[in-house]
C-alpha cells in the first residue's frame, strides 16, 4: 500500500468542504491514515514549501497557506500518490477536468483547495513534517 499526504488549504476549509473532499477520496478507495487541523505560521509554511522557494509565487502562497486553519492527512491505498493527483485535477482550476476538486470548488491557481504529493519520494517527507510513525494508523 502506498502513502501519500493531502492537505486541505485554507480556502477548503473556509468553503466548508472538509466532508466533500475526504469523501472523494473515500470514494475512490483511499483510506485515512491520519489527520489533523492545525494553523500554519509563516515559518512553517515556508518549510513545508522550501522546494518552491525560489518562484515568485512563494510569498503569496506561504502567506496563504498560513492563512487560516487547514487539514492535514495521510491516505493509503493502491498508486495512491497518482489517484489523489487525478481526484484533485491540475494545479490550475482552469485547466482541471470536469469532476475533480479544483475543477468544482478552487477559484483560481492561487486559492486551489488541496495538497498532495507528487511523487513517492516527496510523499515519505512530506507526511513526516507533520506526523510520525506513531500517529499513522496502518492497522
Ligand atoms: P501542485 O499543488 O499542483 O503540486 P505546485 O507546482 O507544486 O502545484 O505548486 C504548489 C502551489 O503553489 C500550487 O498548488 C499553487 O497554489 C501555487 N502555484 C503554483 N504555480 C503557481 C503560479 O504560477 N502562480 C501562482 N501560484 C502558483
Ligand atoms: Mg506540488
Amino acid at each position: 500500500m502506498e502513502k501519500t499526504l493531502s492537505i486541505i488549504k485554507p480556502d477548503g476549509v473556509k468553503k466548508n468542504i472538509i466532508g466533500e473532499v475526504v469523501s472523494r477520496f473515500e470514494k475512490q478507495g483511499l483510506k485515512v491514515l491520519a489527520m489533523r487541523m492545525i494553523s500554519l505560521t509563516k515559518k512553517g509554511a515556508c518549510g513545508f514549501y522550501a522546494v518552491h522557494s525560489e518562484r515568485p509565487f512563494f510569498n503569496d502562497l506561504t502567506d496563504f497557506m498560513s492563512s487560516g486553519p487547514v487539514v492535514v492527512m495521510v491516505l493509503g491505498g493502491g498508486d495512491a500518490v497518482k489517484k489523489v493527483r487525478a481526484i484533485m485535477g491540475a494545479t490550475n482550476p482552469a485547466e482541471a477536468e470536469p469532476g475533480t476538486i479544483r475543477k468544482d470548488f478552487a477559484d483560481s491557481i492561487d486559492n486551489n483547495i488541496v495538497h498532495g504529493s507528487d511523487a513517492p519520494e516527496t510523499a515519505a517527507s512530506e507526511i513526516h513534517y507533520f506526523f510520525n510513525c506513531l500517529d499513522i494508523c496502518e492497522g
